[in-house]
């Protein structure tokens, strides 16, 4: 039955059935329309309480443009209580979930009173309970869920909110922008007055009640202002925030260095909740952090967690500018505010970090979560055409592959015209929505480039290839480049365009080892092309997409001793972690066809790096890491997870026995005390964990020995984590003795906790399956919060292996997790599916399981529409 409800007709009988607006169908981008009405001004008043709070909101509300359509209020799961326009009573009704009200003048003020149930909400989405406290989330639709509003990012509003509560259980109120008032209340409540001058969109607004203790520090900008910044905990996590607050204060001083942008309250506030969605959110002066990327100390968190908390703080500050000030005029430009902040964050990891190492781990997440999704049912473009659930778009897509697209435009014009660009990209979008058109506009009128060709970028899906040839001619010293580029269909887009493929290269000399040809940028756009070089003066070797300079796979004609010359030789950091990893990757291939996998050639560049004087430890890590399995599998035809993992197991023996002697000095390298932070340290620790790794690969009983000593003599949490993670795949003693002494040591830190999930989760072992069943029924595990879930489910789901268990028992195991997920967090629940989807590419016997896991997932009742998305679109 249709969802009708009004207050003007009250009697079932006489209700005019409007149409049901359809929740499982998709939102196209193309049907865009400037809102109907305008918001100038919000006056929100919370009377909270976790079981009922109370919501008031006043709407400065203004026609837009020439009509006489209705106010159209979005809402979920709200009834109203009262609804009164200017003052008086007013007609309403019900469309499905949103209130529609009739309003004949063109300004009107709207007051509207709802009851929501904060301690109820498992959706995590609006205003919610997490660990005694009260907060909220709302991009991308989560104020419907709190009160009625158009709830879309191109209606911005100037903010005030007051909010009253116990005074005991809720000492804190926060919100957006600055403390204006606060005072005492009747029975022992309390309040306080925010107001944030920015005009902002809904999904900006934030709320925090709770018990909470503040660092507090300053910040003095470019201009001489003095900012107060304050991260808000639980008074016992204090301690560990240090890290975050000093990470902010680099991000700011970094934005105002690089970009030019100064932050503009007086006021920058962080909240750690232990419940949340997803990792952080930019709230404008309000930002509100999973704990994850918040707390830290040396015994608790890996250098990797660190490295994450800096980049995570730095993102959601970035934000301020690119996303707040500047926000987005709909959904599907998301990637403006997101590519474009995640291409800013990492740029800021490189600055202070090792700039070659921190390209090598962004590629890895890029190969890792984004090129299996262009090449799965679920792909689609950096600018979407269209959702049915736009929590689902929170993609690597829209985040990775857009900031890749931003590195482009980087690339392409240099970083002065860039940053002429996005100079003028702010200064005249400051206080709208804009479109990702509009963000190309402004780089192209500053620097007078034409980047059309480029916009392609934003549209098409899937992962171009590009075969790469060079061919030499002795005589006349000159080489010829042939390229050509192919994209495989994707949903929705059989026939694919050439794209603009930036490509930075050079030549390197095959017997010198020097670079005979300097560095140039390539522009390959056209389906093929051949570029020319001359004073060619010996065998050339190609040394292409150097730094990664376009998010493209490419097929060169190398053979594996010019790959393990370039290893040794090239002097593009990333282009020689290429070589090798390329080296690597095809004797996998190799041997999971049953091929001679040539470990010889993967030995000696291996050891070669191992060995060398000139790199650094943290870029050996990297470089002899091999290629992850569904890396592997990316690479198959059919994919034989049983043939790829021993394939893998083989090459990693070979190398764990052969080259034990350089593995033991890595491992046992000094050089790193636990409390240094310093790159330096980070990657000697790293190294001593990799090569450990491949000890035990090669010799179990030593390598179980050896990691047990490390894991005991740890001082730090990344050489104690990276010792377990290890030990777990072994079968040795020592394994249990690690995780039991793991679980006593820190059962009662969530965080620390999370880990041991995972790292079982991430087992190499066959009864991993078992063990994760198992876990799902231990005492610590609940589906309720969403870090323990990922760490179990999530972790399980990437770990090809075991997950592609032939038995069809790890499918059932993620099915299981999903639909009991679905019921309470549809968010999250949702973002366990893609493992799931890829099932066409498996051999047949996985595939049928796998197609049958996803139907028997699809039928099943009351299914949400952010599960029901992804598994339709990977069965269709
Ligand atoms: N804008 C945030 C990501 C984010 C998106 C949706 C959320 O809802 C649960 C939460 C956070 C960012 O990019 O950091
Ligand atoms: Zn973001």
């Amino acid at each position: 039955m249709a969802d009708v409800r009004t207050n003007a007709q009250p009697d079932a009988e006489t209700v005019v059935e409007a149409p049901l607006p359809p929740t499982h169908i998709a939102v196209r981008r193309e049907d865009y329309t400037p809102p109907d009405w305008l918001v100038p001004e919000t006056r929100l008043d919370f009377d909270l309480d976790p079981d009922r709070t109370r919501v008031r909101a006043t709407l400065a509300v203004e026609r837009n443009g020439d009509h006489s359509r209705a106010l159209r209020l979005d809402g979920d799961g709200l009834t109203p209580l009262s609804v009164r326009i200017d003052g008086e009573d007013a007609r309403w009704r019900m469309e499905g979930p949103a209130l529609i009200l009739d309003i004949a003048s063109d300004r009107a003020t709207v007051e509207t009173e709802v009851e929501i149930r904060p301690a109820a909400n498992t959706k995590l989405m609006g205003l919610y309970a997490s660990g005694g406290m009260l907060c909220t989330q709302c991009e991308a639709e989560g104020f419907r869920r709190i009160t009625f509003f158009p709830d879309r990012p191109d209606v911005l509003s100037k903010y005030s909110v007051r909010m009253e509560g116990d005074r005991v259980r809720f000492p804190v109120l926060l919100s957006n922008g600055n403390p204006v008032a606060s005072g005492e209340a009747a029975n022992g409540r309390h309040w306080a007055e925010w107001e944030d001058p920015f005009p902002k969109p809904s999904y900006l607004f934030a709320l925090v009640a709770g018990d909470l203790k503040p660092n507090r520090d300053s910040f003095t900008t470019m201009s001489g202002r003095q900012v107060d910044l304050a991260i808000w905990v639980r008074g016992s996590d204090l301690p560990k925030t240090a890290h975050a607050m000093a990470s902010l204060k680099q991000a700011m001083a970094w934005d105002e260095k690089v970009y030019g942008r100064e932050y503009d309250l007086d006021l920058f506030n962080i909240v750690a909740v232990s419940d949340f969605n997803m990792g952080a959110m930019e709230n404008k002066g309000l930002n509100i952090f999973n704990s994850a990327y918040v707390l830290a100390d040396q015994e608790t968190a890996t250098d990797g967690d660190f490295d994450n908390i800096a980049r995570v703080v730095a993102h959601e500050y970035f934000h301020n500018w690119s996303g707040d000030r500047v926000t987005c005029r709909d959904w599907f430009q998301l990637s403006l505010k997101e590519g474009f902040t995640v291409f800013r964050d990492q740029s800021f990891s490189a600055d202070i970090g090792s700039a070659p190492v921190k390209r090598i781990e962004d590629v890895r997440v890029l190969r890792a979560a984004q090129f299996p999704e262009d090449a799965g049912p679920l792909a689609h473009a950096v600018r979407p055409d269209s959702y049915i659930e736009i929590a689902n778009f929170y993609t690597a897509t829209v985040y990775n592959k857009g900031a890749e697209l931003i590195r482009m435009f980087a690339t392409v014009l240099g970083p002065e015209k860039f940053r002429a660009g996005t100079d003028l990209y702010f200064e005249r979008h400051d206080g709208e929505a804009a479109t990702c058109d509009d963000f190309v506009k402004a780089l192209e009128d500053a620097s007078g480039a034409d980047l059309s060709a480029f916009k392609i970028w934003y549209s098409q899906a899937g992962t171009p290839r590009v075969k790469a040839r060079i061919e030499h001619d002795p005589e006349a010293k000159t080489a010829t480049l042939h390229l050509d580029q192919h994209i495989d269909p994707t949903p929705g887009q059989e026939r694919k365009q050439p794209m603009p493929i930036p490509l930075k290269t050079a030549l390197v000399g095959e017997a010198s080892g020097h670079e005979i040809c300097p560095e140039r940028l390539i522009v390959l756009d056209q389906a093929e092309q051949q570029v020319a070089f001359d004073n060619v003066v010996e065998a050339p070797l190609l040394s292409i997409n150097r730094d990664f300079s376009a998010p493209i796979t490419v097929e060169a004609n190398r053979k594996p001793h010019e790959l393990e010359r370039l290893a040794q030789t090239d002097t593009d950091p990333f282009a020689r972690f290429e070589a090798i990893q390329e080296l690597m990757m095809r004797s996998l291939v190799a041997g999971a066809n049953g091929q001679d996998p040539d470990t010889e050639s993967v030995i000696r560049a291996v050891a070669a790096t191992l060995n060398s004087n000139s790199l650094d430890p943290a870029f050996k890590a990297e470089a002899i890491l091999l290629p992850g399995e569904s890396l592997i599998a990316d690479r198959m035809t059919v994919v034989d997870p049983d043939a790829i993992h021993a394939s893998r197991d083989a090459l990693r023996r070979a190398l764990g026995s052969d080259l034990r002697d350089s593995l033991l000095s890595a491992h046992r390298s000094d050089g790193a005390a636990g409390h240094d932070l310093s790159p330096a340290a980070k990657g000697v620790r790293r190294l001593r964990t990799v090569a450990l790794g491949l000890l035990a690969a090669g010799n179990e009983r030593e390598g179980a020995s050896l990691a047990k000593a490390q894991f005991d003599r740890a001082d730090n949490m990344t050489d104690r984590q990276g010792a377990l993670g290890i030990l777990v795949s072994l079968d040795a003693p020592e394994r249990q003795a690690a995780l039991d002494a793991f679980y006593q040591r820190f059962h009662d830190d969530p965080l620390v906790l999370d880990k041991w999930f995972a790292l079982q989760a991430a087992a190499q072992r066959k009864d991993t399956v078992d063990a994760v069943r198992q876990l799902a029924s231990h005492a610590d595990f609940t589906m309720g919060n969403p870090n323990r879930l990922r760490a179990l489910a999530g972790t399980f789901g990437v770990n090809h292996w075991a997950f592609h268990s032939a038995d069809g028992r790890g499918y059932a195991f993620l099915a299981e997790m999903i639909l009991a997920a679905d019921k309470l967090n549809p968010q999250v629940a949702a973002r366990l599916v893609p493992p799931l989807g890829r099932w066409r590419r498996y051999e047949a016997g996985r595939s049928e399981l796998m197609r049958q896991t996803l139907e028997r997932i699809v039928a099943a009742r009351d299914l949400s529409k952010d599960v029901f998305e992804q598994v339709s679109k990977s069965l269709a």
